[in-house]
């Protein structure tokens, strides 16, 4: 694809829209969206899982997966590990196989939903063991970290109720806070321990960490090196993602994201399929940010059921590419402008102008630029790395445990 004509024109439109392109190539450089190890492996609903035919069996697997895409993007230079799911007893080897292949091992997720003891929660558990058990598996987490050289620890907690009376609210609360208390102090220095939320499910009648809200306040009390994360699949209908993002990066607690896409509920659909206003929204505000966002870490947490994991993962990078390109593209000071002026719909089509504006050239320009291919699916479907790993592995590969 000869993109060059079609760059020059939309740089010479941008330029005279008070945008400067060479600051933007360079953002879009540095654009780092993390992908997980788990979007990899074959994943399922509770009805059924279909296996992928190359579908990555252990961590290895999915490292070099994650690394492929990262060859063909340029932005997706980590990999997010669950545990136990990617545990190994060589993390030295693992960390140095992730080098050879060109990426880094990213965040930590503990895994404190899956064992039969948890049936009533993890930290939030009425039986002290079992909380004791949930921070032992945190604090190996942090020891993890420490060997492979990743700075977060991101938590998820499937913990909550079922029925009204079935435990005391405020109780768990109290229990939820000592123990995150407690992993706090084996967070490694420098590390960030990130709190997501989530307003339902597993749990129905009300879930201990259910909101920003409830994650912000935590994270207040346990100290400057926890944060928010925000899942873009975990909020009610109608929840304007970009405010809360807004609000916790001016708070300088937002700590990162679980990019991906929802319709009806946690549905881990691929990022900007279902509301790419919506991606774009929330990357606005980022880059309006300035400094404020430099360590918001961008992380992928879907699980690809029907679609093929690797063309469903590289979509997902390039669609956070196209909203952050389309948010870099917007002429902030003129925003500005326009808001103080009181102009509503001239601020609002300062946005959308932004949005509609065909930013593909400027991408391949940016890509050719770092040494990747200028369109990234079409060399994906002309490579034969999905053909090769379905014959070398088969359809067959577990995933989720
Ligand atoms: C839960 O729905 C979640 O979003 C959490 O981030 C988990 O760690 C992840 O999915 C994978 O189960
Ligand atoms: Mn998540």
């Amino acid at each position: 694809m000869d993109h060059q004509a079609d760059y020059e024109r939309l740089a010479g439109k941008l330029t005279a829209r008070g945008i400067d392109v060479e600051a933007v190539k360079v953002k879009l450089k540095t654009q780092h969206v993390e992908t997980p190890s788990w979007g990899y492996g074959n994943s399922g609903t509770r009805f059924q899982t279909f296996g992928w035919p190359g579908a990555a069996r252990d961590v290895y697997e999915k490292i070099a997966d994650a690394a492929y895409i990262h060859k063909l993007t340029g932005i997706a230079p980590t990999v997010a590990l669950h545990i136990p799911w990617d545990k190994t007893d060589d993390w030295d080897g693992l960390a140095g196989y992730a080098e050879g292949k060109g990426v880094g091992i990213g965040a930590i997720n503990p895994n404190l939903f899956q064992d039969q003891e948890y049936k009533l929660g993890s930290i939030t558990n009425p039986n002290p063991a079992v909380r004791e058990q949930a921070i032992a598996h945190m604090v190996e987490c942090c020891e993890i970290m420490k060997k492979t050289g990743s700075d977060i620890l991101s938590l998820w907690f499937a913990d909550g109720t079922n029925y009204a009376g079935q435990d005391s609210i405020s109780g768990r609360k109290q229990r939820m806070e000592a123990a995150l208390a407690e992993v706090y102090k084996y967070l490694p220095e420098g590390a960030r321990m990130l709190i997501e939320y989530k307003f339902f499910e597993p749990a129905f009648y009300h879930t201990d960490f259910a909101d920003w809200g409830t994650a912000y306040a935590t994270a207040l009390k346990l100290g400057e090196q926890a944060q928010v994360l925000v899942d873009t699949g975990h909020h009610a209908p109608g929840t304007n993602i970009a405010h809360i993002v807004a609000f916790l990066l001016d708070e300088g607690r937002l700590g990162g994201f679980h990019l991906n896409a929802r319709k009806y509920a946690d549905d881990d659909l691929i990022v900007g399929t279902v509301n790419p206003f919506e991606v774009f929204e929330i990357y606005t505000e980022l880059a309006a940010a300035g400094e404020k966002a430099k360590d918001v870490a961008y992380m992928i947490d879907q699980s690809h059921n029907i679609e093929p994991k690797l063309e469903a993962m590289l979509l997902s990078v390039l669609n956070c590419q196209r909203a952050y390109a389309k948010a870099l593209i917007v002429n902030y000071d003129g925003l500005r402008q326009k808001q103080h002026a009181g102009d509503v719909l001239g601020g609002h089509m300062t946005l959308t102008e932004a949005f509609e504006t065909d930013v593909e050239p400027l991408l391949a320009q940016v890509r050719v630029e770092m040494g990747c291919p200028a369109d990234p699916m079409a060399f994906y479907h002309a490579d034969d790395y999905a053909k090769k790993v379905a014959d070398e592995r088969g359809s067959g590969g577990k995933g989720w445990t």
